[in-house]
């Protein structure tokens, strides 16, 4: 039987987004973690930062999230991951291929789509098209308290429109390969005596061991997942092997549940 489509008056379209939209704004200017970009790590992190109860919003410059995933391996629908990091992707619903023993192949879209349902079902508020371009602290001690967003499309105008500010116990720079976040904070604030040298050429394994090695807290509230921690420390690069960046979203989310239930009681 075919159904009536219901008449839907345009002022209720216009008011049911504003109200709608700025609600979640209202609920998400305080948050207990923000993750900045929605890659492979940064979906990964927040997937487990929501599970483990913080209150998790994830910005996306983008209008879709995925990050290099979608990619592929030079445009091949296939990406490599190494175990154990098959039995995160599994627990999320992806198929996995086995290439060899402890080896396996996954298409890049269903990885897409897995891993921002298992954001989503887990309670992250996802938002698109937002750029964080800086970032609120605090001193004594110097403490990271928030990131500054705008629109992207603003930005790609090149508009000159002054951004709003979103307080959080916890921002974790999941940006990838420009580690766009930390070198804000290395610009901007000197009293880091931070700076990002910029990922090494390739070496697929050490590279995985290296960016789960150093991630982690760059200083007090802020924290570095997946292939942003190659910038930092200068490690080497692994192309279309995403174990390393399922484990550092992973880390880094036990990192920050730790720290910001301790800062709560
Ligand atoms: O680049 P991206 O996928 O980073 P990742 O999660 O994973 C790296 C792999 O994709 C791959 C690799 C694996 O071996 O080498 O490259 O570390 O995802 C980063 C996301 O952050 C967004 C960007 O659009 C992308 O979706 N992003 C970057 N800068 C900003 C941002 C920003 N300033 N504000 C908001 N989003």
């Amino acid at each position: 039987m075919e159904g009536k489509i219901k008449p839907v008056d345009e002022t209720l379209i216009t008011r049911a987004i504003i109200k709608k939209a700025a609600e979640d704004w209202i609920e998400f200017s305080d948050c207990d973690a923000v993750v900045v970009g929605a890659g492979p790590a940064g979906l990964t992190a927040s997937i487990y930062l929501a599970r483990s109860g913080l209150k998790t919003l994830l910005l996306e410059r983008r209008l879709s999230f995925g990050g290099g995933i979608g990619g592929g391996g030079m445009s091949l629908h296939k990406i490599v991951v190494e175990s154990p990091t098959d039995d995160i992707l599994r627990e999320f619903g992806c198929k996995l291929e086995m290439v060899e023993d402890g080896v396996y192949t996954v298409d890049a879209a269903a990885m897409m789509a897995k891993l921002a349902a298992g954001a989503v079902d887990a309670g992250v508020k996802i938002i698109l098209g937002v750029s964080v371009d800086d970032l609120v602290f605090r001193d004594s001690p110097l403490r990271i308290v928030g990131v500054v967003i705008q629109w992207s499309s603003v930005t790609m105008a090149g508009l000159h429109v002054d951004p709003l500010p979103i307080k959080s116990k916890a921002v974790i720079d999941c940006t990838g390969h420009d580690a766009e976040v930390l070198s804000v904070a290395s610009r901007k604030l000197h009293e880091l005596k931070m700076s990002i040298p910029g990922e090494k050429s390739m070496w697929a394994s050490l590279g995985e061991k290296l960016i789960v090695e150093n991630t982690g807290e760059v200083c007090l509230g802020l924290y570095v997942a997946g292939m942003a921690v190659a910038a930092l420390h200068q490690t080497p690069r692994m192309g279309p092997l995403f174990g390393g960046m399922l484990l550092s979203g992973k880390k880094v989310a036990e990192l920050v549940a730790k720290k910001v239930k301790v800062h709560k009681r």
